[in-house]
């Protein structure tokens, strides 16, 4: 068996290192089915009606998170979240920027809604960014980022967001090890010297923030998906680890040697706990616990070398690992887990952490027939599965309990994750899956070498899963989460009787005055004008001196749904935009002087056009 598996290995190994693979596995290129009349009828949905589900889908790199109707597969919205975006002038106004700080990029991969007794609850929307070591929270009444928060010590937080059951927390564990705070080590020292660090960070909806309540120092290895248990083991958590070798070089080759890597399998209420009994050690401001000192709440359960993806079921009892280069599927209890460890049933112990025996914790390896490369696997909540295989380029469904494989569909091609309606709680809809495909090939008008990512919407309402619908998707679908539409309840307009200390809701209050060389303004947006001052001659013209600090705080005194404003100033790199009812401050110095038409960059009115004005800026002397 265990010379299959290294056979099988070595051939999906060298599968993943070539794109032969595609054409050789993807010769069903004609089996997409999505367009049949009565396909085309499940996806439409008429004018003056909605879809059913929202689907948030990963920007990857793009920094963004795209927002979907499901069954449409319209493209809604787009929400920047760790890039600059100038279509909302997200990264110039004073919120966004500062949030933003000294980031340009992200690498946003698995959104995580929030969840209330293990059911999403259409409040927040959390992601992470693997670029640049940073956690968000999106508001979904507005849609809008309210915090980011850097992570310390972290390499790469790839495996999050995936929040408890109870939004207690989300985990974030590190994908690259690093010496703690990137301080420089050699590679040599990169057993003792670097660290996985895996942080524990909560929101408090109060103040609207996110923190890190403690860290983990894992061994120096790779982190790579993890999951939150449910129900009987909500107290749990699991990732999956490889380069448990260590390799500092030539990865591909040298951080797949082992035959097995690692699920690690944490009580994060014992580790709660341990805090509060002042385990740690201050690491950069950070509460650090070293899991070899303190025992008793992380365990390391074998599992098929170089596992990617781990999956909790709906009911909590079971999560399965799948490994990228095993051609199998394991399906782990939790209860055999929680009984080894009772039973200290260890086969030993890695880095000071106690490993599990494999036979004690494991359920059942499952092989459907040719299935290579699974990642990722859904649930229904009837008691299937559905697991993603990147390189024979399907979606196989398969009984949990027995094993069975009981359907398979090509998807076009290679898929990464999928996304369950729902899919992540404990009550799927098992209405939909969408395969989120790393390769769309052929299948849209080509755009030249580079081609968009690919998204299927497949039915599982009938005996056999059907794709219904494709759509394509900007750089790169990692995760996507799928709500019922009807959880969420975005606001109209921002609330006028809000406190806000810069806003202005009258023409005649609008000021703009001087401190030293600050100048303030507090102005209105309507249509179709600017107001900065509105006992001036002109009321839309900012005079400044040059090398004055600027600081506008803009009203949209327009509280009729749709009406946005934007604020653009010619030449000088800024822009931002105000929403209904909403204040936004921009603040800059005017370094230039000059003349500098500002104007509104959303059309608004009939009189958009007119909707301007000018910033002067006097040289100095
Ligand atoms: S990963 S294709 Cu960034 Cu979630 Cu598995
Ligand atoms: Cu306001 Cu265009």
């Amino acid at each position: 068996m265990k010379k299959l598996i290294a056979a099988i290995s070595g051939l999906v190994l060298g599968a993943l290192a070539s794109t032969v693979i595609f054409a050789d596995f993807n010769d069903n290129k004609n089996t997409n089915q999505a367009g049949t009349a009565t396909n085309a009828q499940k996806v439409y949905v008429p004018f003056g009606q909605k879809d059913e589900y929202y689907l948030f889908a990963s920007g990857g790199h793009s920094g963004q998170m795209f927002i979907y109707g499901v069954p449409s597969m319209r493209h809604i919205r787009t929400i920047p979240v760790f890039s600059h975006d100038s279509a909302t002038g997200y990264g110039w106004d004073k919120h966004s920027k500062k949030m933003l700080g000294k980031y340009t990029w992200g690498d946003l991969h698995h959104p995580a809604l929030s969840e209330k007794g293990g059911e999403y609850d259409g409040k927040y929307l959390f992601a992470t960014d693997v670029g640049n070591n940073r956690a968000a929270v999106m508001d979904l009444k507005t849609f809008t980022v309210k915090d980011i928060l850097e992570v310390p010590n972290t390499g790469g937080p790839h495996c999050a967001a995936f929040v408890t059951q109870n939004t207690e927390y989300m985990f974030l564990p590190t994908r690259f090890a690093i010496p703690f705070g990137h301080k420089f080590a050699s590679l040599d020292d990169f057993k003792t010297k670097y660290k996985g660090v895996m942080s524990a960070v909560t929101f408090d909806e109060k103040k609207q923030k996110l923190s890190v309540a403690y860290q983990v120092a894992l061994p120096p290895w790779s982190f790579d998906l993890s999951d939150a248990g449910k129900k009987i083991s909500k107290d749990w958590a699991v990732m999956t680890t490889y380069n448990t070798e260590e390799a500092t070089t030539e990865m591909e080759i040298n951080a797949s040697q082992k035959d097995r890597d690692y699920i690690v399998l944490f009580n994060w209420k014992e580790l709660e706990k341990m805090i509060a009994d002042g385990k740690f050690d201050m690491v950069n401001g950070m509460k650090m616990l070293d899991p070899s000192k303190h025992k008793g709440a992380i365990y390391l359960v074998p599992t098929a070398k170089s596992p990617h993806g781990v999956d909790v079921t709906p009911d909590g009892t079971r999560f399965i690992a799948s490994g990228k280069l095993a051609p199998a599927m394991t399906v782990f209890s939790f209860e055999k887990a929680f009984r080894a460890i009772k039973d200290k049933k260890f086969a030993g112990e890695q880095e000071g952490i106690p490993v599990l025996d494999y036979d004690s914790v494991m359920e059942r390896e499952v092989n459907p027939e040719n299935a290579l490369g699974p990642l990722h696997t859904q649930f229904d909540g009837n008691g299937f599965a559905y697991t993603t295989m990147f390189i024979s380029s399907e979606i196989v469904k398969w009984n949990i309990k027995t094993g069975e494989t009981v359907d398979r569909v090509p998807v076009q091609y290679s898929p990464g994750h999928a996304s369950a309606a729902e899919g992540d709680t404990v009550s799927p809809d098992g209405k939909y899956i969408i395969a989120l495909n790393k390769i769309a090939k052929d299948t849209y008008l080509s755009v030249g070498p580079s081609h968009p990512e690919s998204m299927q919407l497949i039915d599982l309402s009938g005996k056999k899963m059907e794709i219904i619908q494709s759509a394509p998707v900007d750089p790169e679908p990692h995760y996507a989460q799928m709500i019922k539409a009807d959880k969420i309840k975005p606001i109209v307009v921002y609330d006028k009787d809000e406190k806000r200390p810069d806003s202005v809701w009258n023409q005649k209050d609008t000021s703009i005055t001087r401190k030293g060389n600050v100048v303030e303004v507090h102005g209105v947006a309507l249509r179709s004008k600017f107001i900065f001052d509105g006992k001036a001659a002109r009321k839309d013209v900012i005079n400044v001196k040059e090398g004055d600090k600027v600081v506008i705080h803009l009203t949209n005194i327009d509280l009729d749904q749709d009406i946005t404003h934007g604020f653009g100033i010619n030449s000088y790199d800024l822009n931002m935009e105000v929403q209904p009812g909403q204040t936004q401050t921009i603040e800059f110095t005017a370094n230039k002087a000059g003349t500098y038409p500002l104007y509104c960059t959303n059309f608004c009115s009939a009189l958009h056009q007119e909707m301007n004005g000018y910033l002067l800026v006097e040289p100095k002397g």
